[in-house]
């Protein structure tokens, strides 16, 4: 098939996930062409069937903000026509399910009609979404989409809950690619961090307020207040990282906090980690909790959204409830003070993991994408 896959580029979360399927999509010969306003970070391979096209934004004086919606639905449109593209699958529904549904009516009398998929990530519902600047339209482009996918069973029944969609949404959760994330041994680096042979401890998110990522600090600092002789390496970098600094001074932990920003390679990070805290406000499914599970790290999360469904309670780490941080504490040592606690939760972790491989829900994607286009077509096996 001829894919086009619209995403943000972002280090995290739905970019990551958009290319990642992009990749997985190439690799079983699909041609898939890549629509975003920047190369996404996780498109960091050639591929010959993989084609990156960037939005054209040209401004003009008039315009404050160049109307990239407008733009990228002419690229759309384009792509549909000349690419001959099967199916288009866009990720993040603000602006993307829009500007889809605005391609398909250029095209209307055009070209043959051409599957839209909307993939709802999580705050294109739960924020944004659902923001009164935005509700209407998001409201209308889901349910104008030909198929509609939620990343979680939280995400799809928090969408009907907010949205009047008439659609079915299909849950198909987030993947791991089980080889790039697996534990492997980085015994300098581990003694660089911790040369005293301290327990590492790692948050990795883009550090706006739903990630809380000051409370991770104030967990950490409950955690050496119990006497672990602890790091805390805190990667990623966003709108909150100076209140997590300024957290560090007033908790006087900054000696045992390194901030390392966005890394390419976090799997490297996490090969050296005890412990993953990700005690966000608001989380639809929680990918970086999932990427700490492959490297065999066991995790400490808040209870809300569709972190449950990847982080088990007593199993993988513990789950506690929205800023209880004393909660979140007390987890944190139990684990990172029992030795036999802390192997089978790493094991169970990893296991977990299994669960979410790659390739299994890259064959759910094109099993879908054949659903939606069948359904259209009227075609039935
Ligand atoms: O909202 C964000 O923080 C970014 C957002 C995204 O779309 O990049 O993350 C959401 O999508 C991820 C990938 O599906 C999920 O793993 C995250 O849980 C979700 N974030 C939130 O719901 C806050």
């Amino acid at each position: 098939m001829n894919i086009g896959i619209v995403c943000y580029p972002t280090f995290g979360g739905s970019g990551v996930i958009a290319t990642e399927l992009a990749k997985g999509l190439a690799q079983k010969d699909h041609n898939v062409h890549i629509l975003s306003y920047a190369r996404p970070a996780r498109l960091d391979t050639f591929q010959t069937n993989i084609a990156y096209h960037e939005v054209d934004l040209s401004s003009y004086p008039l315009f404050e903000f160049p109307p990239y919606d407008l733009a990228l639905a002419n690229l759309m449109a384009n792509l549909i026509q000349y690419e001959k593209l099967d199916v288009l699958h866009v990720h993040y529904a603000i602006p993307h399910a829009t500007s889809a549904y605005l391609a398909k009516q250029i095209l209307a009398e055009k070209a043959a009609h051409v599957p839209i998929i909307t993939t709802l990530h999580g705050t294109d519902i739960t924020i944004v979404g659902s923001d009164p600047s935005y509700k209407q339209v998001v409201d209308f482009s889901i349910n104008q989409s030909d198929g509609v996918t939620a990343v979680s069973e939280f995400l799809k029944e928090e969408t009907y809950r907010r949205f009047d969609i008439k659609k079915e949404i299909k849950v198909i959760p987030n993947f791991i690619d089980l080889e790039r994330f697996k534990r492997t041994k980085k015994e300098h680096f581990k003694k660089a961090i911790c040369p005293d042979g301290e327990k590492v401890v790692v948050h990795v998110s883009n550090f706006r307020e739903v990630k809380r990522v000051p409370e991770v600090v104030s967990v950490f600092h409950r955690i050496v207040k119990s006497g672990i002789d602890a790091k805390l390496l805190m990667v990623g970098d966003g709108p909150d990282r100076k209140k997590a600094e300024s957290r560090c001074r007033e908790l006087g932990v900054c000696d045992k906090v390194r901030f390392l920003g966005k890394q390419e390679q976090v799997e490297e990070v996490l090969s050296i980690a005890d412990l993953f805290l990700i005690p966000s406000g608001s989380e639809t499914f929680g990918l970086a909790a999932l990427e700490a599970m492959s490297c065999s790290v066991p995790v400490v999360s808040s209870n809300i959204g569709g972190l449950p469904e990847v982080n088990i309670h007593g199993e993988t780490g513990y789950l506690c409830d929205l800023d209880d941080i004393d909660c979140m504490a007390e987890y944190s040592v139990k684990i990172l003070k029992d030795e036999k606690l802390h192997a089978k939760m790493a094991k169970n972790a990893r296991k977990r993991a299994e669960i979410f491989e790659l390739s299994r829900l890259v064959e759910e994607y094109e099993n879908y994408y054949e659903e939606v286009a069948s359904g259209m077509t009227g075609k039935s096996d």
